[in-house]
């Protein structure tokens, strides 16, 4: 437990597509040794830029370098190489919006109150952009935000989130007239529905090449910023749609790998019979909506093509995460930058046979991959295997800069992990994740509460429930919630569960005296 190195062949390949960065020059390593004994916050010389790379729906096990034989992803893995990766990473909800209120606040899902999709940030929830830009940061983001509504052609309203910059691109799809990659396609003299014609399956689509993809403006958005802001404090939140769901890479990123090479789904020929109403449902069809992928329906050549199309989707992400480095270094910039790489849920990919997300707590659905970089100031090919929460990445990035951090914060901050003054192991003994009514399965109330031997997911107000050992069954396969031989065990997770409950609420506001 705790620090292993990341695997050498792969941190090879990464190196060998030209990222360079992890080596240290000679003045950090004198000022880390100097200042060995020293508070963190006096280490910074300077505020550290932050670009913070947030894809959507990428699971956890699609970075080559930590272990995904099938997936090439050079530029991640040079990232890794270079700094810290957390393997046991957990969203606070398997959805879009209350996962991304949570870690943009540090705080939980049910206690920004945005806990469901389509639901609008409280105004005075106060954003890490905000802090950020409070402490003389130019803040930009691209792609989504995704912290209200944007349904049905409404534009998603904002709080006073702190960014100058922000060219908001919810999705590719021009379902609003305000989507800024709409209009940086028009202007390149196309559209999105003239390059979105490509072949497709019910599952699979050869989709917008990779130059005119959103993947790609996020990006060029990105460099301009970055470019644009030198010299100055800069944060920014790349925020692509990829890749989520249609699984639509371009149609020559989708040939680079072949369906007949990458290992099926994995599941248990008791599935979905034990497990809950909401995994039956969802093996029908995705999101128990009949106008979803029929699952049901897939074949096994079907279920590869997805897989393949997921990985290349993720593979163009890679390319322009090493487009975004690239700058960063040809800019000098790369020294003072403080890259963070992670998503905000992850996707079932036919695994238990189901596709998507919550309110699914599976591994594959809440562990996501996690990367953070900083030449000179932490840690180099670090992988940290204790339980981290999403909720950690904002007090992170404050101590990071020396800033304060906020006491309605509810994370940790990762630093003394990152800085290798503190073990992984030692940083939480249990994490906590929710879905209540978020998304999928009107009336699905779950809570996730997972430590390093076991995972608890209660399902309110009903009587379903899953409950696994996960020494024993780390794939999840075997729901001990209805076995008798258990029942002492479920009982103890249960009260475990309750009180986690209960630790995670709202610290604010604060006691202002005995009585
Ligand atoms: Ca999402």
């Amino acid at each position: 437990m705790g620090h292993r190195p990341v695997q050498r062949r792969a941190v090879s390949a990464g190196l060998a597509a030209g990222n360079n960065f992890g080596e240290f020059h000679a003045p950090h390593h004198a000022r880390l040794a100097k200042l060995g004994e020293a508070n963190v916050s006096t280490r910074v010389p300077q505020p550290p830029n932050i670009l913070w790379i947030c894809t959507d729906q990428q699971r956890a096990d699609t970075i080559a370098a930590l272990g995904n034989p099938h997936i090439r992803t050079l530029h991640l893995d040079a990232l890794a190489a270079n700094g810290t990766a957390f393997t046991r990473a957990y969203c606070q909800s398997p959805v879009c919006t209350p996962s991304r209120a949570s870690f943009l606040t540090g705080r939980y899902p049910r206690t920004t109150r945005c806990r469901q999709n389509g639901q609008a940030m409280p105004p005075n929830e106060k954003l890490i952009s905000r802090l950020f830009a409070d402490a003389g940061y130019t803040c930009g983001l691209a792609g989504k935000l995704h912290l209200a509504t944007c349904a049905n052609g409404v534009v998603e309203k904002r709080i006073d989130d702190g960014y100058d910059v922000f060219h908001w691109s919810h999705h590719p799809q021009p379902d609003w007239p305000e989507n800024a990659y709409t209009q940086w396609l028009t202007a390149q003299g196309t559209n999105w529905e003239e390059l979105y014609g490509g072949p497709s399956t019910p599952y699979v689509k050869h989709g917008i090449p990779a130059e005119f993809s959103q993947t790609t403006w996020c990006a060029n958005m990105a460099i301009d910023f970055l470019r644009e802001q030198k010299g100055r404090p800069w944060f920014f939140s790349y925020n692509c749609f990829a890749p989520h769901h249609p699984f639509d890479p371009p149609g020559d990123y989708l040939a680079r790998y072949n369906p007949d090479e990458l290992p099926l789904p994995k599941t248990h020929p008791d599935e979905p019979t034990s497990k809950t109403t909401y995994q039956q449902l969802d093996s029908k069809f995705s999101h128990n909506d009949p106008n979803g992928y029929n699952v049901a329906a897939m074949t096994d050549r079907n279920r590869r093509e997805v897989t393949a199309a997921y990985y290349a989707m993720i593979q163009l992400i890679d390319e322009n995460v090493g487009r975004m480095i690239a700058a960063l270094e040809e800019t000098g910039q790369l020294e003072n930058t403080l890259v963070i790489f992670m998503s905000d849920h992850g996707e079932m990919l036919g695994d238990h046979g189901i596709y998507l997300k919550g309110p699914h707590f599976y591994e594959e659905a809440v562990r996501v991959p996690l990367i953070i970089s900083w030449p000179g100031q932490i840690a180099t090919a670090q992988c940290a295997d204790g339980l981290i929460e999403l909720t950690d990445l904002a007090p992170t990035l404050l101590d990071a800069a020396a800033l304060p951090i906020p006491e309605a914060m509810q994370g940790k901050s990762l630093l003394p992990i990152l800085k290798s003054n503190a073990d992984s192991a030692d940083h939480r003994d249990y994490v906590f994740s929710e879905y209540y009514n978020a998304w999928s399965h009107r009336h699905s109330y779950g809570s996730m509460y997972r430590t390093n031997t076991h995972k608890m997911i209660v399902y309110h107000g009903t009587d379903q429930g899953e409950l696994y050992d996960l020494e024993n069954d780390p794939d999840e396969f075997t729901n001990l919630w209805h076995h008798a031989e258990t029942t002492s065990l479920k009982t103890e997770l249960l009260k475990a569960t309750f009180d986690a409950s209960v630790f995670t609420m709202d610290p604010t506001p604060l006691r202002e005296g005995p009585f």
